[in-house]
This record gives structure tokens, C-alpha cells and sequence, in this order.
């Protein structure tokens, strides 16, 4: 097996096989869409569209994405129940008609909102013709890691037609998470929602009034599946499928002409002028938003014009207030920050500006400036924003967080002890003879198992895993755990650990030089998914407290697919004396090797 790094061309070659190929897949999938779906177009949901051809009357903000103030924030535990169906439909989120894959024919999917105390529990029946599992981003699933949703890891997939319910409590954290599948890349396909955690105990409750979430993600015309399957091919030479637009709380707008300039053209039906998410404002008031970043691969830059970013929140961690015009947010990643409603009453533009710098080809039909529209009450409806960006806000050319002087915790918790440390590499490689790029962390290149999990063979006690697709690291002791991600591609990643927070102690670009780079050890950052920046490093700690089997992966869709993950076996002991529900086994029975 000769390796080699990455190689990229300036622009995509799309030789005629590829396209070939791809439209062969796409045909299949609309012959699949046009005997499942035909006549199922219909859907009562606020934030869906009711037919292909009518979604300028039907899409509405999702009203529940305000958060209704009539939620209690509460010590008192309750139970939050929901019962999910996930299904395929074909939706306009940008006017272009598309098969989606949705939970409730809802996109974004949706709320979970529950105190911190309080038991969530999920009801999910697959409707699709794929196996599925739903992950809690964030959550840390602590005593219950079998409930954490990721397929190959912690469970085998809900077969089509089948149902599971998850169960969890959440005793010990508050603030911004979503929740995803976590089968294939499916959650690029729709299966996507916000989850969110209130406390009274939250420090800056008293800050604001108001409470909005906004899901900012990358939208393609193509399906995922065929796109992984290109991406995974000889013909892509390593260069990840780029969208071709993006939504906000699943609105967005596409210029139709475009389509046929495409990387992927889709031919799909398409009605120009789209509606934007529009969130309404009164003067006066102070707004949390909560920006997620929902999407596969584009790492955004956030902003609304005229209006200053407090932010407050990181992943779920309180941070001390900081002011920023510009907030850079990577996949996966969430920011609550504050917005006063100071400005003149009128119509002011919400801009999630895609980071193209990132992408190392550019779609033609891509226009990456995502919008959205802050309305003040009293402000006419009609009016398109002519608010401009802001031009004294540095825009940031190479995908990176803000610095960790940005992002200090609100609460100080200490850093634990580097008791064992680990270095990983992430690069990719190419196999020679299949002309096939994959991601490598060390020499493994993760492949999910389909009818087994890596959790039920650490309960099963196998001893060894496959480590020609499975790196799981055993982690046999409760103590501190030093990891030093080095990157060796030429892309960012954004990495996220399952179960737990990071501490942040450093990043930067080259080669981690120890002793050389000081490491944050007071109060530095802590979230639960971090950028590795291109060609650099990032150390980090966690404290191994969490039995289970956690994956760490890029949260890059494409990535995690080409095998960006690893795994950590936390408290193997524990791990045997866990109680994992008989119907989990007999999922895995049911699907395919
Ligand atoms: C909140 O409560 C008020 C008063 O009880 C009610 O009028 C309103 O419809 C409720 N809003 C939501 C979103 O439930
Ligand atoms: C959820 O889990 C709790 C604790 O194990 C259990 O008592 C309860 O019956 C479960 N509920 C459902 C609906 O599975
Ligand atoms: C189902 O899975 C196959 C194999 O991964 C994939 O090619 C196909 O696109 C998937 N279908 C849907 C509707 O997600
Ligand atoms: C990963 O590879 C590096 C470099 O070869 C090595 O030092 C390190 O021990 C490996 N890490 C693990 C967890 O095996
Ligand atoms: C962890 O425990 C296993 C089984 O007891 C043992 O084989 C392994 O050497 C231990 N690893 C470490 C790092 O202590
Ligand atoms: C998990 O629970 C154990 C006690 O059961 C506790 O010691 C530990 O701090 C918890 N860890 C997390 C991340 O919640
Ligand atoms: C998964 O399938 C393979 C091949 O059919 C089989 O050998 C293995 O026992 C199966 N694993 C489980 C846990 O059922
Ligand atoms: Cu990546």
C-alpha cells in the first residue's frame, strides 16, 4: 500500500465515467422516489413545504424555533416525550425541488427542550428505506453511552420499518445542542434539529428576553448518498462535493439558472425567489440567539448587519462575554451570543457567509453569501434589507476558531492532570491500487461495522477489534487524558468528541513542538468540538470519567465517511456490567453485515 498526501486538482475533473455513474445512482434514486413517494408529497408542518410546486405559500418560520416563553425553566424534573417517524419527502428549502430525508416532515426537525434534570425520551420509527440512529450532539449519555446514537459505535442502525426509543436523562448540563443521524451521512440529507437545555442556573439568564435558534447549514441538490459515493471514488481525487447553497432554519434562496453550472447538476424543478427565514424583532429588546451549525462541510462566518455579537455560550459551555461583528462556526459547532435590537426600525440582513477559501474547488452555482432577515417591528415586510456588512470586521481567510483569549469559561473548572497522553495523526491517503482518498487517523481508516457496534464487543469482551478499521483506544483508569491532534492535511477539521468537553489547552499551525508552545492550563476553553487547523495541532484534555465507547471524529460528513473517527473505550470494566436493552441486540440481527 503506497500512501501519499492528498492530491488536489484547481478544478474538479469530472470525467465522463463519474457523471456517468452518478446519474445512474441518481436515476435509481428517483425511480425509488417516484414508486415510494408519489402522492406523498403533503405535510401538514409548519416548517415544511406542502408540495414541491407551492412553496412560496407554504414555508413558514419554524414558530417554535422562538423559544416560547412560556416554557418553565424549572428545577423540578420532568419528562419530555416525543414521538419522531423519520421519512423521505421532496421539499424546495431554496426553491429547488429535492428528496429529503426528515423527522416529522419537518426541516430543520423538531425541538427538544427540556430543563437540565429532566429525562428525554425519543420515540424514532424509520420510515426510509436505509437503517438510521439518531445522536444527541453534546449530550454525555453518562451511564447510559448505549443510547448515544452512533451507528458501528454504540448501536446497529433502526432497521427500515422498525422503531427504537431513546432514553436518557440529562442531570448535569445546560445550553445549545442539536441532535442528528448518525447513520452514513444522512443527517446532510435533513435528519437534522436543535436541542436545548435550560437551567436556572444558567449566569447570563437575566441578560436577554427573547430566545431564538438559528440552524445555519451548507444545502446540496444531490442526494449524500451519491455524493459520498462519487467522493469515495477514484474520479473525485479527494476533492469533497461543495454545496450548492445553504439554509437558514431551512430557508434559503437559488438562483435556478445556476443548476446547470453545478458541479453536480441536479435537473430538478425549480421556482426562482425562494422566501428567507425572517425573525422578527422589537425595538428595545435584547435577543440570545443560538447559532448552530448544522451542516456537512462549510465552516460559516456569522454576522447581522449593524447589530454587535455578545457572545455568551460555546457547545454548551458559558463563556464571559466577549463583542465580536464576525463569528467564524465550523461544523457542528454552537455560539449563543447576544443581540440588542438598538438600531433604527427597519429590515437589517443576517449573513452566514461560507468560508469558499476552505473548499478547494468552487461550485459555479454556489452563491456562498447565506442570508436571512431581521425585521423590527414597525418595519415595512416587503422591504428587502439594504443594511451593509460590516467593513471594519476582519473576514477571517483560513477556517479557525476564535482565539482562545476570545473564549474564556464563565465557570472555572481545573484542568486535569496529562496522566496518559496520546498523539494522533489525521491525514489522508490514497490506497494505489483503487485510486481511492481516504482519512487516516494514525494508519486506521474507520469503516462503520453495520451488524455489530464496538460497544456491544467491548461488553462481549472480544479483546481486539479490527484495527484495520477500528483505532479504539482503551482507557482503563479514571484520571486526566492529554490528546495532540496533529493535522497533516491541508484542510481544517472540525473534531468532536462524543460524551465529553474538551479542554483546550492550544492550537496552532506546524508541528506541536512540546516544551516549545505554552499550554492554556487556567481556565482555558472548553466545548466539544474544536478546528484543527490546516497543517497544525491542537492539545486538549479530558477527564475519563464517562464509561462507554466514545467516537472522536471530523464532523465534516465527507470526512467521518472517508474514515475520520476514533474511538476511545472508556472504563471497560464498567462497560461490562452495562444493562443494554435485549431489543438493541436484535437490531443488530436484522441488518446487513
Ligand atoms: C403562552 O401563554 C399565553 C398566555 O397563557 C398564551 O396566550 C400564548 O398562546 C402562549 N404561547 C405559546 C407559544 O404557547
Ligand atoms: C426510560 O428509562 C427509565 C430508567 O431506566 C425506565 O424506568 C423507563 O421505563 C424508560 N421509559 C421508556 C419509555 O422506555
Ligand atoms: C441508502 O444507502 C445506500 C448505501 O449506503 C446509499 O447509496 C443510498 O443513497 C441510501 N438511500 C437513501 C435514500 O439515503
Ligand atoms: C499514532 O502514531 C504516532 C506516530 O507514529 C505514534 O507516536 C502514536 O503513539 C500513535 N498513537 C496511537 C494512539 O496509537
Ligand atoms: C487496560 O486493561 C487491559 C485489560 O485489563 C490491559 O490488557 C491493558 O494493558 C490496560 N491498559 C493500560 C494502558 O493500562
Ligand atoms: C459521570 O458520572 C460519574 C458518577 O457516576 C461522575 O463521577 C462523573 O463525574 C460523571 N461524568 C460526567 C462527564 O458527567
Ligand atoms: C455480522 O455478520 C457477519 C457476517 O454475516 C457474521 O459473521 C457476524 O457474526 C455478525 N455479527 C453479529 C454480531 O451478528
Ligand atoms: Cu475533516
Amino acid at each position: 500500500m503506497e500512501k501519499h498526501h492528498k492530491k488536489k486538482s484547481i478544478l474538479l475533473r469530472r470525467p465522463l465515467v463519474s457523471i456517468v455513474v452518478l446519474l445512474v445512482v441518481i436515476l435509481a434514486l428517483a425511480l425509488g422516489l417516484v414508486f415510494g413517494l408519489r402522492g406523498r408529497h403533503q405535510n401538514n408542518n409548519t416548517a415544511g413545504s406542502d408540495s414541491g410546486s407551492d412553496f412560496a405559500e407554504a414555508w413558514n418560520q419554524p414558530a417554535e424555533f422562538l423559544l416560547s416563553k412560556n416554557f418553565s425553566i424549572s428545577r423540578t424534573p420532568t419528562t419530555r416525550y416525543y414521538e419522531w417517524t423519520v421519512s423521505q419527502q421532496t421539499i424546495a428549502p431554496d426553491g429547488l425541488e429535492r428528496p429529503m430525508l426528515l423527522v416529522n416532515g419537518m426541516f430543520p426537525g423538531p425541538l427538544v427542550e427540556a430543563n437540565t434534570g429532566d429525562r428525554i425520551i425519543v420515540k424514532v420509527t424509520n420510515n426510509i428505506v436505509n437503517g438510521t440512529a439518531i445522536h444527541w450532539h453534546g449530550m454525555f449519555q453518562n451511564g447510559t453511552n448505549w443510547m448515544d446514537g452512533t451507528v458501528g459505535v454504540t448501536q446497529c442502525p433502526i432497521p427500515p420499518g422498525q422503531s427504537f426509543t431513546y432514553n436518557f436523562t440529562v442531570p448535569n448540563q445546560w445550553g445549545t445542542y442539536w441532535w442528528h443521524a448518525h447513520a452514513a451521512s444522512q443527517y446532510i440529507d435533513g435528519i437534522y434539529g436543535p436541542l436545548i437545555i435550560h437551567s436556572p442556573d444558567e449566569p447570563h439568564l437575566g441578560r436577554y428576553q427573547e430566545d431564538v435558534i438559528m440552524m445555519i447549514a451548507d444545502h446540496y441538490h444531490i442526494d449524500s448518498g451519491s455524493l459520498v459515493t462519487w467522493y469515495l471514488s477514484p474520479d473525485s481525487e479527494g476533492t469533497e462535493p461543495v454545496p450548492d447553497s445553504g439554509v437558514i432554519n431551512g430557508r434559503g434562496t437559488f438562483d435556478c439558472s445556476g443548476d446547470s453550472q453545478a458541479l453536480f447538476p441536479s435537473g430538478n424543478k425549480c421556482t426562482n425567489g425562494a422566501p428567507l427565514s425572517v425573525f422578527n424583532f422589537k425595538a428595545g429588546t435584547t435577543y440570545r440567539v443560538r447559532i448552530i451549525n448544522s451542516g456537512g462541510f462549510a465552516d460559516f462566518q456569522f454576522s447581522i448587519d449593524n447589530h454587535d455579537l455578545t457572545v455568551i455560550e460555546a457547545d454548551g459551555v458559558d463563556m464571559q462575554p466577549v463583542q465580536v461583528q464576525r463569528l467564524p462556526i465550523h461544523v457542528a459547532q454552537r455560539y449563543s451570543v447576544l443581540v440588542h435590537a438598538n438600531q433604527a426600525i427597519g429590515n437589517y440582513w443576517v449573513r452566514a457567509l461560507m468560508n469558499t477559501n476552505c473548499f478547494n474547488t468552487p461550485n459555479p452555482a454556489l452563491n456562498p453569501n447565506i442570508e436571512a432577515i431581521v425585521r423590527y417591528e414597525g418595519a415595512p415586510s416587503t422591504q428587502t434589507p439594504n443594511s451593509a456588512d460590516w467593513s471594519s470586521s476582519a473576514w477571517v481567510a483560513v477556517c479557525v476558531d476564535l482565539t482562545l483569549d476570545m473564549l474564556k469559561p464563565y465557570f472555572t473548572v481545573p484542568v486535569p492532570p496529562a496522566d496518559v497522553s496520546y498523539h494522533l495523526d489525521v491525514s489522508f491517503q490514497t490506497i494505489n491500487k483503487e485510486h481511492i482518498n481516504l482519512g487516516y487517523m494514525n494508519q486506521t481508516s474507520w469503516r462503520p461495522l453495520m451488524n455489530d457496534s464496538t460497544l456491544f464487543q467491548s461488553q462481549r469482551g472480544i479483546g481486539t477489534f479490527d484495527v484495520s478499521s477500528q483505532l479504539v483506544i482503551p482507557l482503563n483508569a479514571t484520571n486526566g487524558v492529554q490528546l495532540v491532534l496533529n493535522n497533516l492535511d491541508e484542510g481544517s477539521h472540525p473534531f468532536h468528541f462524543h460524551g465529553h468537553v474538551f479542554h483546550v489547552l492550544g492550537w496552532g499551525h506546524g508541528n506541536y513542538q512540546p516544551g516549545v508552545t505554552p499550554l492554556e492550563l487556567v481556565n482555558p476553553l472548553r466545548r466539544d468540538t474544536i478546528t484543527i487547523p490546516a497543517y497544525g495541532w491542537t492539545v486538549v484534555r479530558f477527564v475519563n470519567d464517562n464509561p462507554g465507547m466514545w467516537a472522536m471524529h471530523c464532523h465534516i460528513s465527507w470526512h467521518s465517511e472517508s474514515g475520520l473517527l476514533v474511538q476511545f473505550e472508556s472504563l471497560p470494566d464498567r462497560i461490562k456490567s452495562f444493562e443494554i436493552p435485549e431489543e438493541m441486540k436484535s437490531m443488530c440481527a436484522s441488518s446487513k453485515a
